[in-house]
């Protein structure tokens, strides 16, 4: 009765069992948002309820050991909590370890106790214990007495959480993926989980029809915007190539849609006038073209709304194609003296020594000024996840994939997060808040395809880590 992931054939019980591993908790992943517009979106479905879900939970669950022919229903208790995932024992195999079997509580067959007797479904004991127990009747009631059991609304929520303001042919601006300092209009074509799968308006179509160019990213992600957004900041935006033809593409056919302010994250308010970050200053700032490196960074420009260009120094191109936008409250930028404060190795321009840098001496050297401490948001979080546990989370490099992760460190607001499997060059630096980071179980409940660990995990493969920038973002 173990589930495999639909799509790998990944199972997430057997790997956390084998390896000794914990689980983020769903309730870790509890970034909600209220949208003007419709719908209370949480960054994860069902992440507010998920602190009633606990060990020791009585549930209706499909019976699997019977030899009927129809389907029938048993009680079980939850022994363990995974993410989304639940290791169950059917009542009646007492201290019996051996017919355990994993769950995802979000699509199983598995109800709140009172669920066969109000849907006229029968309970049945498995086989198994059929015959130790001769007036089950008796044994269930005195079994179920205080016993706790998931809400009787548990899926209904759960659907309801994973409702999403965006269908196919909305349009939206989004970070071109080719040049990272500019935006491009694109259109959504699939939806699953919150995850945008997004056609660049003139990506241009293959020979057989496939997309020449898209790009993945969470309707909660930073990198993308509604209509009008990028001429309304000051950011730069690809005029959109009119004489590519995208007619033949499902996606194309819809009626088109702007997307509006409403539909997307309202960021907090910052007050830009008196003390605002000012174009020269210096700051660290994690590397959006090598996520796991948190470097000595400038402020280039500053937009409208609370928005900058960063810039990595020492290793600009020098055109500004490798400026990048943050938001000020965005978690990837940082104060000065941040990563000697938490025991990071701060990524330095080249030509820089470990041994010798200090900012102050590099300030002098530049002429810069630090940006002021209080403009950046480290506010601390009690977020709940500690080293070891493990998730599903983004490959920011390459969005579409979503991966099988660890937790290495905890800053701060920040997680450190390992790729399972992979070497440490694909480390990345994320928010604790990330819209990019899901529970254990979150692909097999939504439909996503998970990317299992490649190779003998969990324990670290020997990494030669690069010093060279990866060519590309995405
Ligand atoms: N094509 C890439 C995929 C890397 C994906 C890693 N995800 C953690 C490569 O093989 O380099």
């Amino acid at each position: 009765a173990i589930r495999k992931d639909a799509s790998s054939g990944f199972n997430w019980g057997c790997y956390l069992e084998k390896h000794g591993c914990l689980a983020a908790p769903v309730s870790c992943f509890r970034h909600t948002c209220v949208f003007e517009y419709r719908f209370l979106v949480t960054q994860v479905p069902l992440c507010a309820q998920w602190e009633d879900i606990e060990v020791g939970l009585q549930v209706e669950v499909l019976n699997t050991r019977t030899t009927l022919l129809t389907k029938v229903y048993w009680i079980a208790t939850v022994i363990r909590l995974a993410g989304y995932m639940a290791l169950l024992r059917y009542m009646g195999f007492e201290d019996d370890d051996r017919h355990d079997f994993w769950c995802n509580l979000g699509i199983a067959d598995v109800h709140p106790i009172g669920w066969c007797a109000v849907n006229s479904k029968l309970l049945v004991p498995p086989q198994e214990i059929h015959k130790h127990i001769s007036d089950w009747k008796s044994y269930l009631i005195q079994r179920l007495v205080g016993a706790s059991t998931i809400p009787v609304d548990f899926h209904v929520m759960m659907t309801d959480s994973m409702k999403c303001p965006f269908r196919q042919g909305v349009r939206v601006e989004v970070v071109d993926r080719s040049l990272v300092s500019r935006t491009r209009t694109a259109v959504v074509d699939t939806v699953i989980g919150g995850r945008l799968r997004l056609i660049y308006e003139d990506a241009g179509l293959g020979s057989s029809g496939e997309v020449l160019s898209d790009f993945w990213c969470h309707m909660l992600s930073p990198l993308i915007h509604p209509i009008n957004w990028s001429v309304r900041v000051g950011h730069i935006i690809k005029e959109t190539d009119k004489s590519v033809d995208m007619s033949s593409h499902p996606a194309f056919r819809k009626v088109f849609c702007d997307s509006v302010p409403g539909q997307f994250k309202k960021l907090r308010t910052v007050y830009m006038e008196g003390g605002f970050f000012t174009e020269g200053m210096k700051l660290e700032a994690i590397d959006p073209l090598n996520l796991g490196n948190i470097c000595v960074a400038s402020v280039r420009k500053v937009l409208l709304d609370g928005y900058l260009m960063v810039s990595i120094d020492g290793v600009e191109i020098g055109d500004g194609s490798d400026w990048f936008c943050y938001h000020a409250i965005s978690h990837a930028i940082l104060p000065t003296g941040y990563c000697q404060n938490n025991d990071i190795t701060l990524t330095l321009p080249p030509g820089y020594d470990q041994a010798t840098f200090t900012w102050a001496k590099y300030l002098e050297e530049t002429g810069a000024e630090a940006a002021p401490r209080r403009l950046f948001n480290t506010d601390a979080v009690q977020h709940g996840f500690v080293p070891g546990m493990k998730l599903e989370a983004v490959d920011l490099m390459e969005p579409r994939l979503v991966c099988v992760a660890t937790v290495q460190r905890c800053v701060g607001r920040l997680l450190l997060l390992h790729f399972d499997g992979w070497e440490s060059e694909f480390d990345q630096w994320v928010d604790c808040e990330s819209p990019d980071i899901y529970p254990v179980g979150w692909c097999e409940l939504t439909g996503y395809q998970l990317q299992p660990p490649i190779g003998p995990e969990p324990q670290e493969r020997t990494s030669k880590k690069s010093a060279g920038r990866k060519k590309r973002r995405y």
